[in-house]
């Protein structure tokens, strides 16, 4: 029987506006609490504003802060359980040292730090500098991530630093700046309140930002149409008024479809594009033949369906276009972006109140993770690092040499391949579980080994930590001060509630003591997050991010300011493009020619099905966070693929039977889940898990050629039922454990 993939009731649709949380003193055996801390979720880019309730130093619940203007209370069932890891019995509580064959044993930190600086330098002595390489991620603060850009250049003087992003929002990060010369969603969310039409491309909206969805429907419920491209019938999709079911991998194709449509019935606004763009008609020439006939073979969606969303979208007088990693997480993931940015510029909607385009940043920090510099290629204030300037000027701010700071380096994959290759000798890690999150993931697993030292700070001990030489026990979301930009552009205060437990220590404090112990001391001075701050205003002044004139104080008056903000006086930019001042070179919005090309992987004889991946609601990233939280595993405990009834027959696959999926990469074996609400040509399997539930064991390393981003959402599979049943969802959470 079809089942749906999520039970409806997991969904944020329970959680209405008027939440009631109970207070601390209503749970039994809870006292008053001694403080209220307001600050924000430490999971998606939505940033909700939650206040943590806090108790002899721990954490012991929350209640929703209703005043925040985004989410106004509304939280997911992440970010209801998010304070379960702060007393978790997994926490990191002292640094540890691989010993032999024997594992993990507890080491002091000094003896951590030294044996680090010790390695650092050995390798780098060897073999120079960039054979020893950086990895970083976004759910760290605008501090921690400006901190680890500068760390990495000054201290480690590498240039082989990159960060989880390139697995996240480098597709979109690229169509932005080819298209607009920044990199930001143009609107915040609430001018989707009265957009006559939304389009929502390869986003599960529901599941990943469920607290988006409020905005969402509140264009439905003032009239608006909404429009969701996924091969999936996704709970969102289920709410929209159309939905077109595309076949992975072929969206530029459909973009470009609905390009002709408008063309061929002069759906377009002149006046825009004759004032505000360049190259509208190498955009033109490039879907010249891309008919509706056409369009229905390569995309698989029905060439009325394609017709209606051109019909809707061409002449609406208001819009939002939305998307996400459906259509970013492949190789054209920047052709992908670019194709849906040429739909909004033909029509002349951004820059106007309910009339917006955005890509939904990922990570709690995927925002300003992406602007201050621990990008392989970037500087802060997303400057330029191959740029003469840009680097005199950072160059400048650090008080080094410009010859001294070190040019672009490998991204994040590359990095691993390089490692893989003996290249690099040397990794440290923060704030990323690359075993679990990286397409081929054999292929990682043994580059992690072939390391001649590898040291890892986190909280747990996530699954590419376990390959570590030491692991350095850092802070959780809670345990310090800083900031975060929404996905909205707005950057709000992280703020320090309870201090890390035991022998654990901030993630800065630790950085900082790197630094000095490397020899860089004097050019990392820090005594307070917003020190750091503070640097960074000056740092991402007059680059394209610039937040310049936001202070601690103006966001604690404002619960938020949105970049760019140049100036003390300057009130933030909540919606981009008003003033038609593109920040390209010639400051003019950019059209570009899409012509379709495959994905890097079809389907033959061999691999005759798609395998598409993704998340669910519960679970959150490489699951080292939300694979401790039991209600969360309760609610999703294993991956599960997902599987059309009809595909199922033919292959005499049942449901919950073992289907061994394999891939050029290798082969796993998942419980299947048969549902009506997926493609007949498609499987989908959620990534959240290690060791061999992990779906990235078959994902390919096929990447964008601008972006670098893996091709996570496309690859050829093969299905073969065992005939064996997987065990019962009760018995499937000891049996998901690595
Ligand atoms: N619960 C939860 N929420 C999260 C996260 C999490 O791990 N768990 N992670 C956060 C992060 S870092 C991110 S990046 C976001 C990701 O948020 P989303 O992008 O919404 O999530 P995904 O599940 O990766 O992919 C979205 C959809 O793309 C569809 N898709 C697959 N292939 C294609 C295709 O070829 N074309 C199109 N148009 N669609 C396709 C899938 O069916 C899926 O429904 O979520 C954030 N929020
Ligand atoms: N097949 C497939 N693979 C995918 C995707 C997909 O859709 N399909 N999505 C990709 C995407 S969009 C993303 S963003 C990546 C994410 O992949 P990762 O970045 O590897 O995933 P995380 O779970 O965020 O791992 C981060 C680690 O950071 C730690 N951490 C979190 N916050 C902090 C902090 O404040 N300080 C410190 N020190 N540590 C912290 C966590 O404990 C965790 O161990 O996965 C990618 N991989
Ligand atoms: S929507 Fe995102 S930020 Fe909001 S509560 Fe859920 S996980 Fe946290
Ligand atoms: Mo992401």
């Amino acid at each position: 029987m079809a089942t749906l993939p999520v039970p409806v009731e997991n969904l944020i649709a329970r959680f209405g506006p008027h939440l009631n949380f109970p207070r601390a003193e209503g749970i039994p055996g809870r006292d008053e609490p001694d403080a209220v801390v307001k600050t924000h979720c430490c999971f998606c880019g939505m940033q909700c504003g939650i206040k943590l309730l806090v108790k002899d130093d721990k954490v012991v619940g929350f209640e929703p802060w209703e005043e925040f203007p985004f989410n106004e209370g509304r939280l997911c069932p992440k970010g209801v359980q998010r304070y379960m890891q702060n007393e978790h019995p997994d926490r990191l509580l002292t640094p540890l040292i691989r010993v032999g064959g024997k594992g993990f044993e507890k080491i002091g930190w000094d003896g951590a730090m030294e044996r680090v600086v010790s390695e650092i330098q050995r390798i780098q002595n060897a073999h120079g500098p960039d054979a020893f390489a950086m990895l970083s991620g976004v759910s760290l603060t605008n501090e921690k991530s400006y901190l680890v850009g500068k760390f990495a250049r000054v201290a480690l003087k590498t240039r082989n630093l990159d960060y989880n992003g390139r697995l996240c929002m480098v597709s979109a990060g690229a169509g932005n700046k080819k298209a607009f010369g920044l990199d930001r969603g143009s609107n915040n969310y609430s001018d989707l309140a009265h957009a006559e039409v939304v389009m929502i491309c390869g986003t599960n909206v529901s599941e990943t930002f469920p607290t988006l969805t409020h905005w969402i429907w509140q264009a439905r419920d003032n009239g608006g149409k909404l429009i969701v491209v996924d091969p999936r019938l996704t709970p969102i999709a289920r709410t929209a008024d159309l939905h077109l079911p595309i076949r992975p991998g072929r969206d530029s194709a459909l973009y470009g479809a609905i390009l002709h449509q408008l063309i061929k019935h002069d759906w377009l606004d002149h006046a825009f594009i004759a004032n505000h763009t360049t190259d509208f008609e190498k955009a033109k020439e490039a879907v010249k033949d891309y008919d509706l006939a056409w369009a229905e073979r390569t995309t698989g969606i029905a060439a009325d369906k394609i017709e209606l969303a051109a019909r809707w979208w061409g002449p609406a007088k208001t819009s939002f276009l939305l998307h996400a990693r459906g259509i970013e997480h492949q190789s054209k993931g920047v052709e992908n972006v670019l194709g849906c940015i040429n739909l909004v510029l033909a029509t002349g909607r951004i820059g106007k109140p309910y009339c917006g385009y955005a890509t939904i940043t990922g990570q709690g920090n995927g925002q300003g993770g992406r602007e201050h510099g621990h990008k392989c290629d970037q500087l802060p204030g997303n400057r330029d690092i191959e740029n003469p300037e840009h680097r005199k000027y950072i160059a400048g701010v650090w008080g080094i040499e410009e010859k001294d700071l070190p040019g672009k380096g490998l991204t994040a994959y590359e990095i691993m391949e390089a490692a893989h290759r003996g290249e690099i000798k040397g990794l440290l890690s923060i704030c990323f579980n690359p075993v679990v999150s990286l397409p081929n993931n054999n292929m990682i697993r043994e580059a992690l080994e072939k390391l001649e030292f590898y040291v890892a700070i986190d909280f747990f001990l996530n699954e590419t930590a376990r390959h570590a030489d030491i692991i350095l026990p850092g802070s959780l979301h809670e345990e310090e001060e800083g900031t975060v930009t929404t996905a909205e552009g707005r950057v709000v205060r992280i703020r320090k509630a309870v201090n890390p437990p035991s022998e654990a220590r901030s993630d800065t404090s630790i950085l900082l003591e790197l630094a000095d112990r490397l020899g860089a001391g004097e050019r990392f001075s820090f005594h307070s997050s917003e020190e750091i701050f503070n640097e960074l205003r000056v740092a991402s002044k007059g680059g394209t991010a610039d937040y310049f004139g936001i202070t601690y104080k103006k966001i604690e008056d404002t619960m938020g300011v949105f970049w760019p903000c140049p100036s003390e006086d300057h009130p933030g930019t909540p919606r981009l493009w008003e003033d038609r001042k593109f920040k390209t070179p010639d400051g003019r919005a950019h059209f570009h020619g899409v012509p379709y090309r495959e994905p890097a992987e079809v389907t033959d004889s061999e691999y005759p099905v798609i395998l598409t991946t993704g998340r669910v609601v519960s679970q959150y990233l490489s699951g080292t966070q939300t694979r401790r939280i039991g209600k969360l595993v309760k609610q999703y405990a294993e991956p599960l693929l997902e599987i059309h009834p009809a595909l199922a027959a033919r292959l005499d696959i049942h449901e919950r039977e073992l289907v061994r999926v394999s891939t050029r990469r290798g082969t796993a074996e998942f419980p299947a889940q048969l549902v009506e609400t997926i493609r007949e040509d498609t499987v989908f399997v959620p990534y959240h898990w290690p060791g061999r539930k992990s779906v990235n064991q078959l994902t390919s390393g096929h990447l964008d050629p601008i972006s670098k981003i893996p091709e996570f959402k496309v690859c050829a599979c093969r299905l073969e039922p065992t005939g064996r049943k997987a065990p019962s969802p009760d018995e499937a959470q000891a049996w998901a454990s690595p």
